[in-house]
């Protein structure tokens, strides 16, 4: 008996196992094929495809180790009961035995609860530091010049942040139609001087003139990784710090967003009128749009007036809580050109469920002509229409050239 409760269990985690490798599939057939919108399926039960790194990691940690474990345990505790209910009845055991303890058992139900607790508790730790430490990743971009091989970035990180690994540090040769062509450690460079004030790249061979160097620096290091860094491919990637700031400031029943670099242009989000948006997107539509651009790292700092509430992109795998008198942030950045939904997570009054959150995601220049617009709207200069902000790279040189 004990023999097939050990099959049964085992049949099941791997059955779990294989049943959660087609989602990982199809969260990068969905990161390839680009809708209008990204909202729940109907009558659907799995989580919305991930569509920044952080819910690839979550996704990952989901599928390979929650999944599996729930099922095993559902198995195991329903196979027991099914045991003591046959092999214990009245008819096949009369004379019941009279012990109250048996310490074997005990300490196995005590210590393998601990034993699974500890296997779930790594991962997601590795996950809440991930959602919680701001990226600060640099990107150092370099014109090939012919018969190069060697190139310098300054190591100018915190001193706990500093690149010390091959790891923390990506090499891509990128061609003048944006082609992204990764390099790889050992075989197409190697590193020097790692720890110290700069650090060397050496490049295998020299770029042609057609590419240009882009190397990636940093230790956020965000993404699908092997499970318990062992099993399943490593798509992590290193994540830029962010380049744009939002403050959502949640209020009974609505948003109110603004963002800091561009004059504090502020708007409001309320509910969109089913009228206006069709049934299947009444209460995920919000009457203005949070707009960012493709591909950036975004901050988001989120406060609110009232009660509590939080702020969440299932998608995104970002949730937070904006609480009055506070100010949380996490970030997120996604490539996708998408619309994403969410909704209101913190219990905060009767119309709880009628305050959407939508979001844009759009080319950069998409973005900022529709900065401009806002600025407009707001009585301010457009501050992207031929002026030096454009080429602004980090929030605080924009922030100088609005002054
Ligand atoms: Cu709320």
């Amino acid at each position: 008996m004990t023999r097939l409760l050990v099959a049964a269990f085992t049949a099941a985690i791997l059955f779990a196992i294989s049943a959660a490798e087609p989602s990982f599939a199809q969260d990068a057939a969905a990161a390839v094929q680009e809708t209008t919108v990204d909202r729940p399926d109907p009558k659907g039960i799995g989580l919305r495809p991930a569509a920044t790194p952080v819910a690839e990691e979550i996704h990952v940690f989901y599928d390979a180790i929650l999944v599996p474990m729930k099922i095993g345990i559902s198995v195991f505790v329903l196979g027991l009961l099914v045991w003591v209910c046959i092999r214990y009845s009245k008819r096949a055991n009369p004379n019941p035995k009279k012990f109250s303890h048996n310490t074997l058992v005990e300490v196995l139900w005590t210590a393998i609860p601990v034993f699974i607790l500890l296997i779930i508790a790594v991962p997601s730790f590795e996950l809440l530091s991930v959602e919680d430490i701001m990226p600060d990743g640099q990107v150092h971009e370099y014109d090939a010049t012919p018969g190069q091989t060697q190139y310098a970035f300054p190591n100018d990180f915190a001193k706990s942040r500093m690149v010390t690994k091959a790891r923390h540090i990506e090499v891509a040769a990128v061609a003048d139609n944006g082609d992204r062509r990764l390099l790889q450690f050992d075989e197409d460079y190697d590193v020097a001087n790692l720890g110290d004030e700069t650090v060397v790249v050496q490049l295998a061979e020299a770029l042609p003139a057609s590419e240009r160097l882009v190397i990636t620096a940093g230790r956020s290091r965000v993404g699908a990784k092997p499970v318990l860094g062992l099993f399943g491919a490593d798509r992590s990637k290193i994540v830029p710090a962010p380049t744009l700031t939002i403050k959502a400031t949640g209020f009974q029943w609505g948003w109110r967003y603004s963002y800091p670099e561009f004059g504090d242009f502020e708007f409001d989000a309320l509910i969109a009128a089913e009228a206006d948006v069709g049934r299947e997107l009444y209460r995920l539509a919000a009457t203005n749009d949070i707009v960012v651009p493709e591909g950036e790292t975004v901050r988001i700092i989120t406060t609110a007036t009232d009660v509590i509430h939080s702020w969440t992109i299932p998608a995104f795998g970002v949730k937070i809580d904006a609480i009055p008198g506070r100010l949380n942030e996490t970030w997120f950045a996604t490539d996708q050109v998408n619309t994403f939904y969410g909704q209101c997570s913190e219990i905060c009054g009767k119309d709880h469920a009628f305050m959407p959150i939508s979001l844009r995601v759009v080319p950069r220049d998409e973005f900022e002509a529709w900065v401009d617009e806002q600025r407009e709207l707001n009585g301010m200069e457009p501050v992207f229409a031929g002026q030096e902000l454009a080429a602004a790279d980090s929030g605080e040189e924009r922030q100088a050239a609005l002054q």
